[in-house]
């Protein structure tokens, strides 16, 4: 598709990526601050120039205040879309909202036990209303020393008595996104250890609001169960209305879904026999791909493509990662750029606004105009590539569990467990994280996951990382022949043999979208407290090869306190400070037993992590 904009001289994010060179210095070493009327103010690295902004603030202050905003606002935009389920929540329990219902009571029954909410007895509406506020709880708690309901309700308890020993749970997600914008105001905290102290408390804060809205959209729109689908661009049809849903919130693209096939009719009437074909990118993609094996078009870094398919009538956008360029694209075919929120516009787009409350007839609405667009596509330039890769997806907590089962009914993590003993499975690794442009797209995902998995490390995958491994064809049973060292396919073969899944489970299990690696933690929870230990204890480890996101700097450092050796593979803005790099990575690993490893080679990286997971089967004794 790159052949294709450039043939017809749009430019993407390559193009925009290749102008930004050289990148600033400063910038890129943490060492310009703007945070008051001063500045800018910039430290010299080398030691020459000024050591000091105008204010007195030295490199350290300065790399540690950026960083703490950059998981700060990681976790405001989590946290608005956790608060949004939750609000949905409460309206669907108080009879407000009439196209949404649970659609998965045996999750809601689970998660009111484990955040004591009685059930007994109960109309679930109660049961909803009454789990919807003490969710909301958490976004209003006062009082300091009582944490939030869902973290301290779901992590090991080793892990939240040393949370809570370092004064690091946190009380109220508002709370600490407000806390951390006031104590990097100009002339505050100015403290680099005390500034990573609250970077870190503020990160569990986000892991709280992804916890809380990963299981409550389960709750209203099921629990992810494994299902086929299939990724990349050759997912879009020459003969149905294309429409791409982009973003990160499931409560309007899931409303999308159920309304489609109402359209079908319209949809062939207006020349389009195939009727409507939704097709999913980034998370939103995620969520729908999980929950119903809706197709995946892209991750993150080429949302601008399936526009230049000169197929796509509309791509209808909800929140995050969605490249404001994308209505300049579309101005150059006839794709339309439909925005959705009202905190999230985008100058060229048509604006719906959704409401929950008109969900149904809202989507209509947009469908209709996508429909309606169909009729401004130029045959002439549509350009569909032949690129398309099945995937098996729908690995959540619970769809991992239930596969365990097959083994073994009554102990379902003992197959795993033993497995991890016997050193079959060596160890386990989370890959989360964006695209970015500074890396060939999905190289790093791919390269990282196939060095691991030969050497019998199970991989689990959330946000665009799932999406590189669905179209880069790891999440197929021959993915397991082809790439896993013998332990390793070993154990999924049996395992997909007693699943039933016709083959065995892939090297790669899609545990969802960004806010799903909440599911990672709930995995690793389990294993830990079936063992006995802490998670820092477990062979587990995190990486993020390709991050972007001020989201994905929030997730890698609650990753990092809650114990995992956390790799990113894209060096973020520290290294202007020894102390602050010296913070996240040695210091954390005395104190928390996780840290940060910067390594932007993947194969070097692969190596790093493996020896992670080596030192940890060494701590409990397995063999290496
Ligand atoms: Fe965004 Fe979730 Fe990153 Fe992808 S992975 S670029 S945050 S879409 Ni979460
Ligand atoms: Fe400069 Fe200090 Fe203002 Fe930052 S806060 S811009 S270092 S004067």
């Amino acid at each position: 598709m790159l052949g294709v904009t450039k043939a017809a001289g749009i430019a993407t994010a390559w193009d925009r990526y290749k102008a930004q060179q050289p990148q600033c210095g400063f910038g890129s070493t943490g060492l310009c601050c703007r945070i008051c009327l001063q500045g800018p103010c910039r430290i010299d690295p080398f030691g020459n120039g000024p050591q000091y902004g105008v204010c007195g603030a030295d490199r350290d202050t300065i790399v540690a205040r950026h960083l703490v905003r950059m998981m700060a606002a990681g976790t405001a935009a989590h946290s608005e879309h956790g608060r949004h389920i939750a609000l949905a929540l409460l309206h669907v329990g108080e009879h407000k909202l009439h196209d949404y219902a649970v659609h998965d009571d045996e999750k809601l029954h689970a998660v009111a036990a484990r955040l004591g909410v009685a059930t007994e007895g109960r109309e679930q509406s109660d049961i909803i209303h009454e789990l919807a506020e003490v969710t909301l709880g958490d976004y209003q708690n006062q009082d300091y020393d009582k944490p939030c309901h869902w973290i301290s309700s779901s992590l090991p308890a080793p892990r939240l008595k040393k949370l809570s020993d370092l004064g690091l749970l946190p009380h109220n997600i508002d709370a600490m996104v407000a806390q951390s914008m006031s104590r990097t105001h100009m002339g505050c905290d100015a403290e680099p250890e005390n500034l990573i102290l609250g970077g870190l408390r503020v990160a569990l804060a986000d892991l709280n609001g992804e916890m809380l809205a990963t299981e409550l959209s389960d709750v209203l729109f099921g629990t992810p169960k494994p299902v086929a689908s299939v990724a990349n661009l050759g997912v879009l049809k020459r003969n149905a209305v294309n429409v791409a849903v982009n973003g990160h919130n499931p409560l309007l693209s899931e409303i999308i879904c159920n309304v489609a096939a109402d359209l079908h009719d319209e949809a062939v009437a207006a020349g389009a026999p195939e009727g409507i074909n939704i097709v999913g990118v980034c998370c939103t993609g995620n969520e729908l791909m999980m929950r119903h094996g809706v197709p995946l078009a892209t991750n993150y870094l080429s949302q601008e493509l399936p526009i230049a398919t000169g197929a796509l009538e509309a791509m209808i956008v909800d929140v995050q990662c969605v490249m404001p360029s994308l209505p300049r694209i579309a101005a150059c075919f006839h794709t339309k750029i439909i925005t959705t929120d009202n905190q999230n516009k985008i100058t060229g787009a048509t604006h719906i606004e959704f409401e929950e409350e008109r969900a149904s007839e809202i989507a209509r609405q947009i469908l209709r105009v996508a429909i309606d667009n169909f009729k401004r596509r130029d045959p002439k330039r549509i350009d569909i590539p032949d690129e398309k890769q099945e995937a098996i997806v729908g690995f959540s907590t619970e769809g991992i569990v239930a596969a365990l089962a097959t083994v073994d009914a009554a102990d379902p993590l003992k197959p795993m467990v033993d497995n991890i003993v016997s050193g079959a499975i060596q160890g386990v690794v989370l890959f989360a994280g964006c695209n970015n442009a500074k890396i060939q797209q999905d190289h790093n995902y791919l390269t990282m996951a196939k060095s691991l998995a030969k050497r019998n490390v199970l991989v689990v995958a959330t946000g665009c990382a799932s999406g590189a491994f669905a179209k880069g064809g790891m999440m197929t049973s021959a993915a397991t022949d082809q790439y896993c060292g013998e332990g390793l396919r070993g154990v999924l073969t049996a395992i997909g043999e007693a699943a039933g899944l016709g083959g065995p489970l892939p090297p790669v299990l899609h545990m969802g979208a960004c806010v799903d690696n909440s599911r990672a933690v709930a995995l690793v929870t389990a294993l830990a407290n079936k063992l006995g230990v802490d998670i820092s204890d477990l062979p587990v480890v995190a990486s993020a090869p390709e991050a972007m996101s001020e989201k994905a700097m929030a997730i890698g450092t609650w990753s990092v306190a809650i114990g995992l050796p956390t790799h990113l593979g894209t060096v973020p803005p520290v290294v202007g400070s020894d102390v602050v790099t010296g913070l996240i990575t040695d210091a954390a690993k005395a104190q928390l037993g996780g840290y940060f490893i910067v390594e932007p080679d993947p194969e070097k990286a692969a190596d790093s992590l493996f020896d992670a997971i080596q030192e940890r089967r060494a701590g409990l004794g397995l063999s290496t």
